[in-house]
């Protein structure tokens, strides 16, 4: 759950976490309170109503360059250079998407942002709305997660009725209209094709790209689509400037990251923290290892490839670092394995979401899927066949690059980083019949 003194005991006199978790307690969401906390004045800057003389679109959209921050979501593609495809003069309507479909396995801080702090991602998208020339603006809300859709309402309603939102904000001639959605609860809604396809009531089925949603996006109209933690940084970098924003974390990994600590840890939570910051230091924030030594760590959601234990103890929470050592940020969940879990059952539970969660559109994942999902299932239950590992390497390298859109390569890449690293448990399982892990009484 939510925890305020992760990013409070990090930043010490770098307070950017302030912005997006310190400080709530679970009732001051509200419009009075945000606006308290500092909360519309970047809104207000770049329109000039404080004195100052306003900040042009291009001004905006440099600021988010210079700052680096990645996306948020996953894919941690810069957020200055996709605000900057969107076409400014394009003569008809163009959208605004927040991605706010969080079901990555281990993933659970965009819901906490709308819970905690819905107005930081309302501020967010009128700004980037400002800066892309943008009017209309929609946030896909996970289905399964109705308390937050509700929350999410209440804040648009606050924020109409102060003129945050509508025609004409605040008397200035930029006028946006922001709208939540609730999603219909499937993982793939959170692919963005996929997304905008639901948003437009259709099946939620990915769309092949290119081309990419900022030429051909909701109802075919140019769109940027960016992740709710994204949008949340938003505000304190205009209000600070990119390069304080860049200084918080490393280059070309600017600013702070939430990142989900789950698994086997005694605290388990929500921790915002500067990239480039030890694991070490993440996994002390979170309480240590629970329940045994550090094993294993999957360090971005569970597409991302699992690192030995020891491996993450050498290493940095930033897109760089997890890339060179072979996994990924993506959303930032981090799952902790201590050294009771059995890597079997592990990417048992992993295949079979994939396999469940696959749309069906391209064979590779539909069937692919499948099959990882089988054939680890006889591993786990005794009845691995000696040319079960070849076979999984195959059926993984077979979906991988194959696909219509990322899931495939999202159920291949874990079990590739499980042969990788712990290849002898499953031989075990197959030779013996059995776990080689201990399991204490
Ligand atoms: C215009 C180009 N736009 C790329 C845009 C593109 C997208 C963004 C990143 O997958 C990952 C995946 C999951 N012109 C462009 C362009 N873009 N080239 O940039 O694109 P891409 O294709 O690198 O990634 P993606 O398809 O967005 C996302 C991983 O995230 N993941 C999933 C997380 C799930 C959640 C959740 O549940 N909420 O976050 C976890 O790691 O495997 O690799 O906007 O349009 N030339
Ligand atoms: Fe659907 Fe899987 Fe193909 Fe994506 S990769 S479009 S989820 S079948």
């Amino acid at each position: 759950k939510f925890q305020a003194q992760g990013t409070e005991t990090c930043f010490h006199d770098r307070h950017i976490g302030a912005q997006i978790y310190a400080g709530l307690n679970g009732s001051n969401w509200h419009l009075q309170d945000y606006v308290a906390r500092g909360g519309y004045s970047a809104l207000r800057k770049i329109l000039g109503l404080d004195g100052g003389e306003g900040m042009t679109q291009d001004q905006v959209i440099a600021e988010v360059k210079l700052s680096a921050l990645r996306g948020r979501g996953g894919a941690g593609f810069p957020t200055g250079l996709k605000w900057s495809f969107m076409p400014r003069m394009f003569p008809g309507p163009k959208y605004l998407v927040c991605n706010s479909d969080e079901g990555e396995p281990g993933t659970c801080k965009d819901r906490d942002i709308l819970a905690y702090n819905p107005h930081i991602v309302i501020e967010g998208m009128a700004i980037a709305a400002y800066a892309m020339g943008i009017k209309t603006g929609y946030n896909y809300i996970h289905g399964e997660i109705f308390e937050v859709y509700e929350r999410f309402e209440q804040a648009l309603e606050e924020a109409r009725a102060a003129g945050f939102l509508g025609d004409n904000i605040l008397g200035s001639n930029f006028s946006f209209q922001l709208h939540a959605f609730h999603g219909f609860g499937a993982y793939i809604c959170g692919e963005e094709t996929a997304l905008l396809e639901s948003l437009e009531g259709k099946k939620g089925q990915p769309r092949f790209k290119p081309p990419f949603p900022a030429s051909f996006g909701l109802y075919g109209k140019p769109t940027t689509i960016n992740n709710t933690e994204t949008f949340a940084a938003v505000p304190w970098i205009i209000n600070n400037g990119g390069q304080k924003y860049l200084e918080c974390g490393k280059p070309n990994n600017g600013g702070t990251k939430i990142f989900s600590v789950v698994g086997d840890v005694n605290q388990p939570g929500n921790f915002e923290i500067p990239l480039g910051t030890p694991f070490s230091k993440l996994l002390e924030l979170a309480g240590g290892v629970k329940g045994g030594k550090l094993k294993a760590v999957i360090p971005g959601g569970s597409s991302a490839p699992v690192l030995p234990g020891a491996t993450m103890m050498d290493l940095t929470m930033d897109y760089d670092a997890i890339a060179k050592a072979g996994s990924m940020l993506g959303s930032g969940a981090v799952i902790v394995m201590n050294e009771h879990r059995c890597m079997v059952k592990s990417l048992l539970r992993l295949s079979y979401f994939y396999q469940h969660e696959s749309c069906g559109q391209c064979t590779p994942c539909r069937e692919g899927t499948g099959w990882l999902w089988r054939v680890i299932h006889r591993i786990e239950h005794g009845q691995g066949r000696p040319d079960d590992l070849a076979l999984l390497d195959s059926v993984a390298f077979n979906i991988k690059g194959r696909t219509i859109c990322a899931l495939g390569d999202a159920a291949a890449m874990p079990v590739e980083g499980m042969l990788k690293h712990f290849r002898d448990e499953f031989a075990h399982h197959i030779e013996h019949k059995t776990c080689m892990v201990s399991v204490p009484a």
